[in-house]
């Protein structure tokens, strides 16, 4: 069994080229869940639908988060009653009944993991979607006006057009992962961390007690690939954000970032050049195309991340 670490959009996509690759009954999922947070009074988990959602084709393919022909009429009451203040975060009307679903499951007292497996079976998908943990884990910044916001604050509201100074992962006292994700770990034959931002979407999982502990300890097959190339995020905030806390936004300081956890990192053609800075952290450098434009491509990347893994 192949276990992914991963996040949101760049994740999910590895994971649906990986998935076509070896079948979805080969691979388990550790998703984020530092990006979960309630509104609505529902409880909402961005990076669990993302997946979810994406390796049941049915993901939106522009913005690559909620569901494709979606309706919007929920949003458009609440806009009326209320304006923009309450409907900065798009919920599509499809989109609400998994919010809905999940917030009723976990009324009834289910564990994240538990309504998970509901929502995947129901969905006809076989992979196995573990979130990170039960526990809630809250990824939260310190911008640096000094405001702490919250991971979709930052996200949506303000666009993560704001300077970072800090992250951190609050956790309650006694948080852990989940012994489902702890044995993926520890007995999958492969740990493959996704091309997710490195500080939003993999470290909530690392920050969890065990987990770098459990990487570290069998780094030789534990292989990441590069959310940044050519110094660049292909979406979202990783490059500005590692720079803001004092990383260098390239291949290699993503082989920085992970050392202690991986021991191979799949890096695109355009960083060829950074092949040595990579090996003189540690890592293994494996050059290839890393970037998933389509199915195929992101088929060819897991392939290469397989074969990184045996070499
Ligand atoms: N991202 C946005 O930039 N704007 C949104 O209005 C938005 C709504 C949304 C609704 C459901 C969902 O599962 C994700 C949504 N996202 C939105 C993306 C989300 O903020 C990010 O996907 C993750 O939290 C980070 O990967």
């Amino acid at each position: 069994v192949i276990t992914v670490l991963c996040g949101g959009v760049g994740g999910a996509r590895f994971l649906a080229g990986l998935t076509a690759e070896v079948g979805q009954w080969a691979v388990s999922a550790v998703v984020n869940t530092g990006d979960d947070f309630s509104l609505h009074g529902l409880y909402i988990s961005p990076d669990l639908d993302t997946v979810t959602y994406t390796l049941a084709g049915e993901a939106n393919p522009d913005t690559g988060w909620g569901l494709k022909n979606e309706t919007w009429r929920a949003m458009y009451m609440l806009e009326r009653l209320a304006g923009p203040s309450r409907s900065w975060f798009r919920l599509g009307d499809a989109d609400l009944g998994t919010h809905l679903y999940r917030t009723g499951r976990l009324a009834e007292g289910a564990t994240l993991s538990e309504v998970t497996a509901e929502v995947v079976a129901a969905l006809g998908l076989s992979v196995r979607l573990l979130p990170m943990s039960d526990d809630p884990v809250r990824t939260t910044l310190l911008l640096t006006d000094s405001r702490r916001v919250s991971f979709q604050e930052y996200f949506v509201q303000l666009r993560h057009e704001v300077a970072v100074k800090e992250v951190s992962y609050e956790q309650t006292a006694g948080a852990k992962p989940t012994s489902q994700v702890v044995s993926a770990l520890e007995d999958s034959s492969l740990v493959v961390l996704a091309p997710s931002n490195p500080v939003l979407s993999i470290d909530p999982v690392l920050s969890l007690p065990g987990v770098r502990q459990v990487l570290a300890s069998r780094r030789e097959s534990v292989v990441a690939v590069s959310p940044i190339v050519a110094g660049a995020a292909l979406r979202g905030p990783a490059d500005r954000l590692m720079r803001e806390l004092g990383e260098e936004a390239t291949a290699a300081g993503v082989a920085r970032h992970l050392a202690e956890v991986i021991g191979t990192l799949v890096i695109d053609e355009a960083d060829a050049a950074l092949a040595d800075p990579v090996s003189s952290t540690g890592v293994r450098p494996v050059v290839a195309d890393t970037v998933m434009a389509n199915e195929a491509r992101a088929r060819s990347l897991a392939r290469t991340v397989l074969a990184a893994a045996t070499a």
